[in-house]
C-alpha cells in the first residue's frame, strides 16, 4: 500500500465520522476476552465499622436501604461492583423496617451477621440467619424487617446492569410499609422453597462431598439449584458456596464471568494476575471476566459467591480455563 494510499484511508476514515461511522477493520482484531473493571477487595473490618456509623447518621425510613455499594475502582459512578453485577453490604437494626417495594432487577442476600431479621416475599416472610441465602425474583414485592436484639449484616447481589443494559428498569413502592404476610418461615416449606437456602443444609451438603470429587481449582464447590425448576436460583445470576481444605493449593485458572466472593468461613489467599489478596471472614472480592486467580489456604475456608455465568451460559457465552502452572 502506498503512503498516498495511507493519507487518503486517513481522509476517508475522518471523512465519515460525522456520519457517526467508523471503520470496522481497525477494531475487529482488538476484541478479546476480559472486561473494564478491577478486581477489587473490600475487608469487613473495614466496611463494619463504617456500616455502624452509617447507622448513626440516618435511619432506616430516611435511607430505605441502608446499604453501602461496592463500586468497581473502574467502574465509579455506575454504582456496579463489575460490569454485569451490583452488590452491597445491608444493615439493619432491631426494629428497623425496610418498606415494601418491587423493581424487575433481581435480587440476592447473604447473611453476614446477627439474627433476628427477615425479608418477606410476595408476603412469604422468613426469617433469616447467618450463612442463608435468599432469593428476591424479579418484580416480586420485598420488605425486610429486624425483630431480633442484634444488628443485622447482610450483602444483596443484583443485577441491575441487565435492566439497565436493555433499558428495562421498573420499580414501585408499595402503599404501605409492610407487604401483608400470608405465610411465615422459620424452615424451608412449600411455601419458602425456593427463596431460601438456609446455611446448615448447604453446608451439610458441601461436607458430603468425597474427596474423590475435590476439584483442583475451586476446592469442593456446589452450585445453588432451585428445587423448582432444577436451574440456577436467578435468570442471570448463579450461586455457589464452596470449601477450601486446610492447606490447600488451587491451580491456576481463569473464566468469563465475574465473580464476587463472600468469606462465610476461615480465610485464603487469592493469587490474582500479579496481585496477592489476603481474605478474611467475611470480606468481599470481586474478580473480574478472564482474570488468572487461584486459591491458597492454610486454615481452611467457605466461600460464599454469585457471578454472572447463568446469564453467560444462557447466551452461550461461557468459557474456563484450567491453566498448567
Ligand atoms: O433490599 O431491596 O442493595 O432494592 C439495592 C436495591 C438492596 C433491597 C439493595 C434494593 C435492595
Amino acid at each position: 500500500m502506498t503512503s498516498s494510499n495511507n493519507s487518503e484511508l486517513q481522509e476517508f476514515k475522518e471523512g465519515i465520522d460525522p456520519f457517526n461511522l467508523l471503520p470496522l477493520w481497525e477494531r475487529q482484531m482488538k476484541l478479546m476476552p476480559g472486561s473494564h473493571c478491577v478486581p477489587a477487595h473490600w475487608p469487613y473490618q473495614t466496611v463494619r465499622p463504617l456500616l455502624e456509623k452509617s447507622v448513626a447518621l440516618i435511619s432506616k425510613k430516611e435511607a430505605d436501604r441502608r446499604v453501602l455499594v461496592m463500586e468497581n475502582p473502574s467502574l465509579r459512578g455506575s454504582s456496579f461492583i463489575s460490569q454485569s453485577l451490583y452488590a452491597g453490604q445491608q444493615i439493619i437494626m432491631p426494629g428497623e423496617v425496610a418498606p415494601s417495594h418491587r423493581h424487575t432487577p433481581n435480587a440476592l442476600r447473604f447473611v453476614v451477621e446477627g439474627e433476628g431479621a427477615y425479608t418477606s416475599v410476595d408476603g412469604i416472610k422468613m426469617m433469616m440467619r447467618p450463612g442463608d441465602f435468599v432469593v428476591t425474583p424479579n418484580f416480586t414485592w420485598h420488605d425486610h424487617g429486624n425483630e431480633g436484639s442484634q444488628a443485622v449484616v447482610w450483602m444483596d447481589g443484583l443485577d441491575t446492569s441487565f435492566t439497565s443494559l436493555f433499558g428495562a428498569h421498573f420499580r414501585e413502592n408499595y402503599s404501605e410499609d409492610i407487604y401483608p404476610v400470608t405465610h411465615t418461615s422459620h424452615h424451608v416449606d412449600q411455601h419458602s422453597e425456593s427463596l431460601i437456602y438456609p446455611w446448615q443444609s448447604s453446608l451439610d451438603r458441601l461436607l458430603q462431598i468425597p474427596n474423590s470429587q475435590m476439584d483442583p481449582v475451586h476446592g469442593f464447590k456446589l452450585r445453588y439449584v432451585d428445587p423448582k425448576t432444577g436451574k440456577d436460583p436467578l435468570t442471570t445470576i448463579a450461586a455457589f458456596l464452596q470449601m477450601l481444605p486446610k492447606y490447600f493449593k488451587g491451580q491456576t485458572y481463569r473464566s468469563t464471568e465475574h465473580t464476587v466472593m463472600n468469606v462465610a468461613q476461615g480465610s485464603c489467599t487469592l493469587e490474582l494476575g500479579t496481585q496477592t489478596y489476603f481474605l478474611d471472614t467475611h470480606d468481599v472480592m470481586v474478580v473480574p471476566s478472564w482474570e488468572t486467580y487461584r486459591f491458597l489456604s492454610k486454615d481452611g475456608a467457605v466461600i460464599f459467591s454469585f457471578s454472572d455465568r447463568s446469564a453467560q451460559q444462557a447466551l452461550g457465552f461461557w468459557r474456563e480455563e484450567y491453566l498448567i502452572d
